[in-house]
């Protein structure tokens, strides 16, 4: 896996209280929810990547969520086409901050719609969520483009979780933390697999950035599981984030 050296994020906005959600965790706080933030990107910058910060934007209420419109490898970036009518926008402002980094870029079109959180990478594969957000199209789309570059790809109609990333994430060496439909899928088979329980459902959303896996607190679990594993681990308070259904990997465009 290779290390990163730069991530991108986004100040969360006043408006990110009424963004869009299907939890049932109440309103976040808005105060909470930029500390929490501030704390997130002490943690990518421990790990030793140089972080690009992007002031808040009040017209899109879950643009904090960066990960959603850009999908990102060393060599090339693809520019989504987020499913939701209301994020959609959001992707000029990152490929405009993503100019600095990148001069070959891929655009996903109309009538294809891709989130990025529905998307993986696991060394040379790249795992899509079909969801709410990532249409066939939009599928087909990204798979011919990273297909072109050298990736193999497989596709995976989701059946119960948001977006892919919501139950999966690769830690590298072959270690894949699974929960929900995917801990028996068989696209994962070949995977050393850390399966997470029902109850720390939420904790399978984590990142590996360099040497650390950063994780939500409050799962004793999943931390003991990816030590055991032999990763070093950090823990963040994501409370607020959970609240509108974001993740610690939906906060960071890292590459
Ligand atoms: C949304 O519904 O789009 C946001 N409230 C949450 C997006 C989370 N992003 C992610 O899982 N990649």
């Amino acid at each position: 896996m290779s290390r990163f050296q730069n991530v991108i994020v986004k100040a969360p906005a006043r408006s990110y209280v009424d963004g869009l959600t299907t939890s049932d965790l109440g309103k976040p706080d808005y105060e909470k929810v930029v500390e929490q933030h501030k704390a997130y990107v002490e943690a990518l910058k421990s790990c030793g990547v140089e972080a690009t910060e992007l002031q808040a934007d009040e017209q899109y209420p879950d643009s904090v969520f960066v990960e959603d419109p850009a999908v990102l490898t060393p060599e090339f970036a693809v520019i989504a086409n987020p499913g939701a009518e209301s994020r959609n926008g959001e992707k000029e402002a990152i490929e405009e901050a993503l100019k600095k980094f990148y001069d070959k870029f891929y655009h996903i079109e109309a009538p294809g719609y891709l989130d990025g959180g529905d998307v993986l990478q696991a060394d040379d594969h790249f795992y899509i969520g079909l969801s709410e957000r990532t249409n066939e199209e939009g599928a087909r789309q990204l798979k011919e483009i990273v297909e072109k570059e050298g990736y193999k790809v497989d596709i995976l109609p989701l059946k119960e979780f948001f977006h892919l990333k919501t139950g999966i994430a690769y830690l590298g060496n072959n270690n894949m933390v699974v929960a929900g439909e995917f801990i028996d899928h068989p696209a994962f088979d070949d995977y050393n697999r850390i399966v997470i329980s029902k109850e720390d459902e939420y904790s399978a959303n984590c990142i590996k950035v360099n040497d650390t896996v950063i994780i939500p607190s409050g799962y004793a679990e999943t931390k003991r599981k990816i030590e055991e594993a032999g990763y070093r681990t950090l823990e963040l308070d994501m409370s607020e984030v959970q609240k509108q259904d974001g993740g610690l990997s939906c906060l960071s465009l890292r590459f």
